[in-house]
C-alpha cells in the first residue's frame, strides 16, 4: 500500500504508481533524496497528462521525464512489470522500513535503526514501544485510523466545528482548511489549518513576549474532545489527533497561527502541493525573488533578500514573480 496511489481513472496510473513505488523507495530505503523528486516529479507530471502515454519516447517530451524513466516506461510496456521494483519487492528490509515509516514520527533513519534492533512489524513494535517518542507512541496508538483517507465531508464537518469553538474564543480569528482539501481532493490524508487574528502580526511575534493564543485555542478544542491528542505543540505550529466523534475514525490534525500580514504567503505555502510548492519557490528565485511560507522578497545583486513586499492577495504572490495564476485545485502537480 503507497502513501498516494493514483486511481483507475487516471490514463496512466499504473506508470504513476511506479514511479511513486520507486519514488518512497529512494527517499525511505536508499536516501537519495534526488532520485526521489525526480521520481516525484515525472509521477504529477503523467498523473496531469490527459491521455494514455503509448511509449517512453512520448513520454521523454513530457517536462520531468528523462532517458531512464523514459527505458522504464518501455520495459513496463513490454513486460508489464519492472525488474528494479521486482528486486525491491523481494527485500525484506525494504519491506520492513516501508511498514515502520507508515508511523507517524518514524522517518527513514529512525526506522533503519529499528530495523537493525530487529524490529520487522508493527505488532513488534506495539509490543515493545520502549524507544520510542511521545509523538511515535501516538503514532503507532492511531497507527490503523491514520492510514485511513478522510472524506470531503467529514472534513467540512471538523471545518464546522473548528471554526465554531474557534471563533467563540474571539470571532475575528480567520480560519482556512489548505492542503489536498483546498486542492478540491475527494479525500485527504490530514486536516491542515490555519489561522490568522488581525490583531497579530509578524512585528509581534519576535517579541519575548509568549505568545499564548495557540495555546489557548487547543486546549479549547481538547476540552470539546474534537482534539483527542497532541503529538507536539509550540507556539505557532501543532500537530494531533481529533475525532468530530466515536463513530468516526481518529484524524490528523495540523494548526498553523500566522500572523495577518504573513497569511498570503502562508496560505500559498500550505496549500501545495508540495511538488507545486517547489516549482514555484524555483521560478520566484529566476525571477529574482525568495519566496517561503512567510514573505516574498526580492533578492538584493549580492543574493541577500530585503525587506518583504506587501502582499494582499495570492494573486499577488504570483503577480510579483510574473508566474501565471493557478486556482488551488490546478496545483496538484
Ligand atoms: N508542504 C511542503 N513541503 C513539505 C511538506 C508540506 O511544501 N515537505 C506543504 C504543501 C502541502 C502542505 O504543506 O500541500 C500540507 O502538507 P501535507 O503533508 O498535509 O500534504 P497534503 O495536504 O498536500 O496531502 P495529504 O492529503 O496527504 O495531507
Ligand atoms: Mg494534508
Ligand atoms: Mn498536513
Amino acid at each position: 500500500k503507497r502513501k498516494n496511489p493514483v486511481g483507475e481513472e487516471n490514463p496512466n496510473y499504473d506508470f504513476c504508481n511506479f514511479l511513486l513505488e520507486l519514488a518512497e523507495y529512494e527517499k525511505n530505503v536508499s536516501r537519495n533524496m534526488h532520485k526521489f523528486s525526480a521520481y516525484k516529479k515525472a509521477a504529477a507530471t503523467l498523473g496531469e497528462h490527459p491521455t494514455r502515454i503509448k511509449s517512453g519516447d512520448e513520454a521523454r517530451k513530457l517536462k520531468g521525464i528523462g532517458d531512464k524513466i523514459s527505458k522504464k516506461i518501455d520495459e513496463f510496456l513490454a513486460t508489464g512489470k519492472l525488474k528494479k521494483l521486482e528486486n525491491i519487492h523481494n527485500d525484506p528490509k525494504t519491506e520492513a522500513i516501508n511498514i515502520l515509516t507508515k508511523v507517524t514520527g518514524i522517518g527513514p533513519a529512525k526506522a533503519l535503526s529499528l530495523y537493525n534492533q530487529g524490529f520487522r512489524t508493527i505488532e513488534e513494535l506495539q509490543k515493545n514501544p520502549e524507544s520510542l517518542t511521545h509523538h511515535q507512541k501516538i503514532g503507532l496508538k492511531y497507527y490503523e485510523d491514520f492510514e485511513k483517507k478522510i472524506p470531503r465531508q467529514e472534513i467540512q464537518e471538523i471545518e464546522k466545528r473548528l471554526k465554531d469553538l474557534i471563533q467563540s474564543i474571539d470571532s475575528l480569528y480567520k480560519i482556512t482548511i489548505c492542503g489536498s482539501y483546498r486542492r478540491g481532493k475527494s479525500e485527504s490524508g490530514d486536516v491542515d489549518t490555519l489561522i490568522t487574528h488581525p490583531n497579530w502580526t509578524s512585528d509581534k511575534v519576535n517579541k519575548k513576549d509568549k505568545n499564548p493564543m495557540l495555546k489557548k485555542i487547543i486546549n479549547a478544542l481538547t476540552v470539546a474532545d474534537l482534539i483527542i491528542d497532541t503529538l507536539s505543540l509550540g507556539e505557532t505550529k501543532f500537530m494531533g489527533a481529533c475525532r468530530l466523534d466515536s463513530e468516526h475514525p481518529v484524524r490528523r490534525l495540523d494548526i498553523r497561527l500566522t500572523p495577518y500580514d504573513q497569511y498570503y504567503c502562508s496560505i500559498l505555502y500550505f496549500t501545495g502541493s508540495d511538488v507545486f510548492n517547489k516549482t514555484m519557490r524555483a521560478h520566484a528565485v529566476e525571477q529574482g525573488f525568495t519566496l517561503n511560507e512567510y514573505t516574498l522578497r526580492p533578492l538584493g545583486s549580492t543574493g541577500v533578500p530585503g525587506e518583504p513586499i506587501e502582499i494582499t492577495s495570492e494573486e499577488d504572490i504570483f503577480d510579483f514573480i510574473d508566474y501565471p495564476y493557478k486556482k488551488p485545485e490546478d496545483r496538484n502537480a
